[in-house]
């Protein structure tokens, strides 16, 4: 191995797609750079789920504590995972204090973005009077913002402002200013107001996305045989169903997607975990079996490059729709939470690529729409 030159401490943020986003980007700078070591700082549960076995000559893993207690404790789920690693974090002001120069990598979109930057300009134009008053209320007063509105905000910038990530979010809005530069995973063109507008705010501005296809580690096999169950169908014909690594839509959803689908003809590829499938109609998966696929995980970068999908449904999470924009998929949008309002917005009503389902939820007439719209009509095709 090389004499070390220099070293970098990588710090992730260990939930949902992140660690492996910045893994990926480690691994393409570790790979150009032999002589630096990078030591790659995360839980040891998400370090095993992305090392899984995996060595490099200058990426180690080190495992830092999850914030629970040690042997077990109390285990909870999502929001409470995170609100528990962040109240145990140690770093947040290390590299301040220590005056180490740092670099940050935003997974999400510009537009996340620059909602993080604008935290208290946006908390002084809503005042006290919180979300549900201005819902409508538009922010066109940040460069590139001027179709979302307030109602499309993530949870903790006017609202929620209690939970630990609200507080954490708004620091690293404040803090990435003095940032060495801000590595992001989108593309200029993209947006091109909100990133002129993120570059005189911040030192550097890099775009790099979107990181899920310039990433060169090799995507999981088809084990469940998606691409030649997909070759049998006619172009643009297949609805592709996936709501990314860690949501969990309400049963009465997946019920009503599921009528949905089932009444409207489509042929579709559901990416589903086993647990959930309990909450689809009873019969269902044998009623539809001549022209559905349900599997537990697909390989959705090649799902959206095949001819035969014709619209994505989706959550809206960033990495799924640049994966959706690269390959021309036109998306029917349900967003939960965090950044997926936002993301919609954009498809919506910047883009014009996709729709929201109609109220936001997905029901069996609103999703039927949606479907009707852009499979079948002029309009959406277009
Ligand atoms: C969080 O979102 P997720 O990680 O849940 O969703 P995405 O950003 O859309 O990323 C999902 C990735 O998982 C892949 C898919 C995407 O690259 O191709 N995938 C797959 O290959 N096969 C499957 O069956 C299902 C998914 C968060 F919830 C969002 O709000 C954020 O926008 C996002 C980025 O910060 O992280």
């Amino acid at each position: 191995m090389a004499t070390i030159s220099s070293h970098i401490a990588v710090m992730t943020f260990p939930f949902s797609s992140h660690p492996s986003a910045l893994l990926n980007l480690v691994r393409r700078l570790a790979a150009s750079a032999p002589t630096v070591r990078f030591s790659f700082l995360s839980t040891a549960k998400s370090n095993q789920a992305i090392f899984s076995g995996k060595q490099y000559d200058n990426i180690k893993p080190y495992d830092v504590s999850d914030g629970l207690p040690e042997g077990g404790g109390s285990r909870g789920e999502g929001r409470l995972l995170v609100d528990r690693y962040i109240l145990s974090i140690w770093w947040r002001n290390g590299c301040d204090a220590m005056g180490v120069p740092w670099i940050a990598l935003w997974i999400g979109g510009p537009c996340s973005l620059s909602i993080h930057i604008h935290t208290d300009p946006i908390r002084s134009t809503v005042g006290d009077t919180g979300m549900a008053q201005n819902a409508e209320q538009t922010l066109k007063f940040i460069p590139g913002m001027s179709k979302i509105q307030i109602s499309d905000l993530p949870e903790g910038i006017v609202d929620h402002l209690e939970m630990p990530i609200a507080h954490a979010l708004h620091i690293m809005g404040l803090k990435l200013p003095g940032a060495t530069a801000v590595v992001l995973n989108s593309y200029e063109e993209i947006d091109l107001t909100i990133i002129t507008d993120l570059k005189t705010k911040l030192k550097k501005v890099l775009s790099v996305g979107p990181s899920t296809l310039t990433s060169s580690s090799p995507s999981k096999p088809d084990e469940s045989g998606c691409l030649p169950w997909l070759d049998k169908h006619k172009a643009a014909s297949v609805a592709y169903i996936s709501f990314g690594t860690i949501l969990v839509p309400p049963p009465s959803e997946l019920a009503a997607l599921a009528e949905a689908i089932e009444a409207s003809g489509v042929p579709y590829l559901w990416s589903l975990p086993d647990h959930l499938r309990h909450h689809l109609p009873q019969g269902f998966v044998e009623r539809t079996s001549t022209r559905g696929m349900i599997v537990s995980w697909a390989p959705q970068l090649q799902v959206l490059a095949h001819t035969s999908v014709g619209i994505h449904i989706t959550h809206s999470g960033w990495n799924s729709v640049l994966e959706s924009i690269s390959y021309a998929v036109p998306m029917i949008c349900r967003p939960f939470f965090a950044d997926n309002m936002l993301n919609c917005r954009m498809v919506e009503d910047v883009w014009e690529i996709g729709v929201r389902v109609e109220d936001g939820i997905l029901t069996k007439s609103g999703t039927m729409k949606a479907i009707e719209l852009l499979l079948f009509n002029d309009k959406g095709k277009k």
